[in-house]
């Protein structure tokens, strides 16, 4: 197995999931953020577990236990929103932002919807998350923290 090609497209993967993040903060420090539940600047298994159950169970509005496209924009897009609210940026700038990530999440959800069945069950949801884990694990002692390298790759 050619080791470099996995990780280039590991590292693709996980970018396009984690959707991008500003020049000011690193996707690794992003990722702490927002499964960081204790604050203690950690992220274990455990946690990151409980909370991808929780946003899960959020996402999944009908409660049928997949997650449809309708579902997984509509959870996105409030996230989005309360961000941009936050944000000092203009009304154009916003719009241009809002329809950007709006476009990327439309691809995000195809990504995770890897047997193209139209919806994203918890076994999809939970793959893509563990790539994302151990893809910001990179000194692999099962836990996400600013101890963990930035590799080159990851500067997106
Ligand atoms: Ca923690
Ligand atoms: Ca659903
Ligand atoms: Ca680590």
């Amino acid at each position: 197995m050619n080791t470099r090609i996995f990780f280039t497209g590991a590292a693709l993967f996980a970018s396009l999931l984690a959707g991008p993040a500003s020049a000011a903060s690193h996707a690794r420090d992003t990722f702490i953020k927002e499964q960081d539940q204790n604050g203690d600047g950690v992220v274990t298994k455990d946690e990151y577990a409980a909370t991808r159950a929780i946003q899960f169970n959020n996402t999944d509005t009908d409660k049928n236990g997949v997650l449809s496209q309708a579902e997984y924009v509509a959870e996105f897009k409030a996230r989005l929103e309360k961000k941009l609210l936050a944000s000092d940026r203009t009304a154009e700038k916003k719009e241009e932002e809002r329809e950007r990530q709006m476009r990327q999440t439309d691809v995000r959800f195809h990504v995770l919807d890897s047997d193209k069945s139209g919806a994203i069950t918890r076994a999809e949801f939970d793959y893509s998350g563990w790539r994302m884990f151990t893809h910001h694990d990179t000194n692999e002692d099962g836990v996400v923290s600013a101890a963990d390298p930035i590799k080159d790759d990851q500067q997106t």
